[in-house]
């Protein structure tokens, strides 16, 4: 059972957490035990756990309604511009903490189900992650839909509701074994079926040309299923709409000409139409072409487009009695945005509106019209999306500044060159309510302590916190906060996973999808490194390190679930030898999903970022550690060029080849085998891999790995190496000074202020979407509950 908090420590968490006001509190139990009543028909004899989650959920879920309803109203009767948002992938994790958090009403809900004898944190862990995406495209998304409302902005996200979301990993044997998300399974509190929005979607058939026009016929239809789920702002009453189509087939699906026999068929045939929606696709930075992939594309844009001409028609008139005819004045009013993931050939490219195409140009230059051509000529014929896509689109970005540069000097240098003004650049955010406020509320208030609590919607006042930078109450409360969230991590895991570690130990952290050019396996190669030379020299005064690696691998990419292997069989080797003892252990990171995100971070000392300069667009969990006080090794790939700019190269541990580097190596060609052979502790390790040293059952079981390394390795891990080594020393010498590291930390929170999605929305809006940002707010329901 928690301890009730005093009342001293209720006054220094008013700040963040909203105020628990005795009126809120007792109107929160009633509707908690109301809903129980109501809702859920339980009493408390025989409420399960999940019935009190539920019952809480709904409590929560009446404080957005009015706002909601309010906002809808609002946007119909002012008729702003609206910004459509379209994307596969929507990674909301969990909804409720969130909500509480972004309607103030964390601690009067604390208090009120601590009255009701219950356990908050127990309550919150029943909610299933909503894991409709695979990684950072998909959590980007959720940022940016809390950052649009928060940023008053009249903004939709558009995607599919999967049935079945993200698989589940689990850890069978050291291997990943992947197991069915059925996240819906107990009902979901947070959606709201919308069977009046239902719009038809037509595959197939063909066109026939009549007296009347041309006419597409013969077409198989599949019904779009509008949910809704609210969107809340940060505590500016805002509530906007992510709304996610399913997929149901028509009443009369394979029946139209049905025959005695066929009807039973007809009705189990529904299943084919309604597949469309049935689970999202597992790869992350990687093109599967595959026809459902298509329809699910084909079946969000058609849904969606359909939604969005009927709202554009009815808005300043109501529902459907007058509508708007001219569409004239559609781009006034409509602005969309999409991101890829590889369908259009590279990472994270964002995509928008419509323009005309350019006159024709370069007449004569036939090499550079079939570099720029939409139809690639080859023994097939074949679109190239990606050139689509800039062509029809009014601006394009890339993700980070270095990954936009890239994109206009490299893949698409010929467009480029026709239309300079529409490429751009907007770097990625995530959003610093969940990714602070909600997952490490200690280091919230401490900050809020120093320079008030403001910094939360405008995350440029960290800087604030450089003039405390040498204050020792300052250090010594930031240090105070990691040991606290480094105890209840490894109280989890001990709990969970039945896993003991030292929470005095560096806790060194690489969480994200496993990728050969995120270069899990350089990690791997330092952790074998430093487990060599404890062996070599057990008496020696080394740093203790806790190396934790997280993240699932496409069911179908063989090295990547090889990798997974290779960590748990390092680990088994290492955590078992009782030379090494708790100065160095290797943890597996079963099942990371953004609930296992908002743990892990807060609790992180290192942030590892060290993927190949020139492949990672942005990365954003690069800033999650950044903004919950890491340090960061990394490479100058990505965002984290620009996180070293705002907290400056000596703060972070930056490392290895640049791009330029990688590409004079890629003219004058990588020697896996020459660093193999100069390197005497990487040639021990590789040895140790190749003989069977981590895998005494199976001498063998790593050789695609390890002849990958020696001989293609696309990600040239061994031309790191050495500066990684380096590095990594750097590392362990400074965490034996805790307020060397931990003013490190203050500067590398203070230099957060940029990393905020809002930021990142703003320039959207403003740079894009032809729309201004407003901090205001709408004005509240009068009863907050309405
Ligand atoms: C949300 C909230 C609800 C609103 C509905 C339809 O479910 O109050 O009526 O969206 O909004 P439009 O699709 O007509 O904008």
């Amino acid at each position: 059972m928690p301890k009730p908090l005093t009342d001293q420590e209720k006054r220094k968490q008013i700040s963040v957490r909203g105020l628990a006001g005795v009126e809120n509190v007792s109107d929160l139990k009633t509707n908690f035990n109301r809903h129980l009543h109501f809702t859920l028909v339980k009493d408390r004899n025989v409420a399960t756990k999940r019935d009190y989650y539920f019952a809480l959920a709904n409590t929560v879920r009446d404080h957005l309604v009015g706002r909601w309803i309010r906002t809808q109203q609002h946007y119909y009767e002012k008729d702003p511009k609206r910004v459509y948002y379209l994307s596969l992938e929507f990674y909301m994790g969990r909804t409720l903490q969130n909500t509480m958090v972004n309607l103030a009403l964390e601690n009067a809900c604390d208090e009120a189900i601590y009255q009701l004898g219950l356990d908050m944190e127990e309550l919150q862990d029943i909610e299933e992650d909503a894991g409709l995406g695979n990684g950072g495209l998909g959590r980007l998304a959720a940022c940016f839909l809390d950052s649009m409302a928060s940023l008053g902005l009249a903004a939709y996200g558009y995607g599919i509701r999967y049935e079945f979301g993200i698989f589940n990993q689990k850890i069978v044997n050291g291997w990943q074994v992947e197991e069915a998300d059925d996240w819906l399974r107990y009902g979901n509190p947070w959606e709201k079926a919308r069977p009046e929005y239902m719009r038809p979607v037509h595959f197939y058939g063909r066109v026939e040309h009549t007296p009347e026009g041309v006419k597409w016929v013969d077409t198989q239809v599949v019904l779009a299923l509008p949910y809704d789920t609210p969107i809340p702002g940060y505590r500016n009453n805002v509530v906007n709409t992510m709304r996610l189509w399913s997929a149901k087939a028509p009443c009369d699906f394979n029946l139209k000409d049905f025959n005695v026999g066929g009807y039973i068929q007809a009705v189990l045939d529904r299943n084919l139409a309604e597949n469309i929606s049935r689970v999202l696709y597992p790869n992350d930075n990687f093109f599967e072409g595959k026809e459902l992939r298509l329809k699910q594309e084909y079946f969000v844009v058609a849904a969606t487009l359909q939604d969005i001409i009927r709202r554009f028609k009815s808005s300043k008139f109501g529902s459907t009695e007058v509508v708007r005819v001219d569409l004239s004045t559609l781009p006034e009013k409509v602005s969309g945005d999409t991101v890829d993931t590889a369908e259009w050939a590279l990472n994270a490219l964002h995509i928008h509106r419509n323009r005309p195409l350019p006159p024709k140009l370069y007449p004569g230059d036939d090499d550079r019209l079939r570099r720029m051509s939409l139809v690639e000529e080859g023994h097939q014929k074949k679109i190239n999306m990606a050139h689509l896509c800039i062509v029809g689109s009014h601006a394009v970005n890339g993700v980070a500044r270095i990954h936009s540069d890239i994109l206009k000097a490299t893949l698409f240098k010929d467009f480029y060159e026709v239309d300079p003004d529409k490429f751009q650049n907007k770097t990625n955010g995530i959003t610093p309510r969940r990714w602070l406020v909600m997952c490490n509320p200690g280091l919230a208030e401490v900050i809020a302590e120093r320079i008030g609590d403001d910094y939360i919607r405008d995350l440029d006042q960290l800087k604030k916190l450089l003039e405390f930078v040498d204050d020792d109450s300052l250090i010594c409360d930031i240090a105070k906060i990691k040991q606290e969230n480094k105890l209840k991590f490894s109280a989890y895991l001990e709990e969970q996973y039945k896993v003991k570690i030292n929470p005095n130990s560096m806790f060194d952290v690489q969480v994200k999808r496993i990728h050969e050019y995120k270069r899990q396996l350089l990690n791997c190669l330092h952790i074998i490194t430093l487990y060599n030379r404890i062996k070599k020299e057990p008496n020696k005064d080394w740093t203790p390190r806790t190396i934790m690696i997280g993240g699932k691998a496409a069911p179908g990419y063989h090295t990547a679930k090889l990798i997974i292997r290779l960590i748990t069989a390092i680990g088994e080797i290492v955590n078992n030898d009782p030379v090494v003892g708790d100065r160095l252990k290797v943890i597996f990171l079963e099942n990371y999903k953004v609930t296992l995100a908002e743990r892990i971070i807060p609790a992180s000392d290192l942030s590892e970022q060290i993927s190949t300069a020139g492949t990672e667009a942005s990365g954003t969990g690069n800033m999650k550690f950044m903004l919950n006080g890491a340090l960061t090794i990394g490479t100058m790939d990505g965002a984290n060029v620009e996180m070293a700019e705002e907290a400056g190269e000596e703060n972070l541990f930056i490392f290895g080849m640049r791009v330029e580097d990688v590409e004079a190596m890629d003219k004058s060609g990588y020697d896996a085998m020459e660093y193999y052979n100069r390197i005497p502790e990487l040639k021990q390790a590789m040895d140790q891999i190749a003989g069977g040293f981590f895998s005494p059952d199976q001498h063998d079981l790593f050789k695609d790995i390890v002849n990958m390394l020696l001989h293609h390795d696309r990600f040239k891990v061994f031309a790191d190496y050495e500066a990684y080594i380096k590095c990594q020393d750097k590392v362990s010498a400074l965490y034996r000074n805790p307020k060397e590291w931990t003013k490190k930390v203050i500067y590398n929170i203070a230099s957060c202020g940029k990393f905020s999605s809002d930021r990142t929305i703003s320039q959207y809006a403003r740079e894009i979407w032809g729309m201004e940002p407003s901090l205001e707010k709408i004005p509240a329901p009068d009863d907050p509950r309405q």
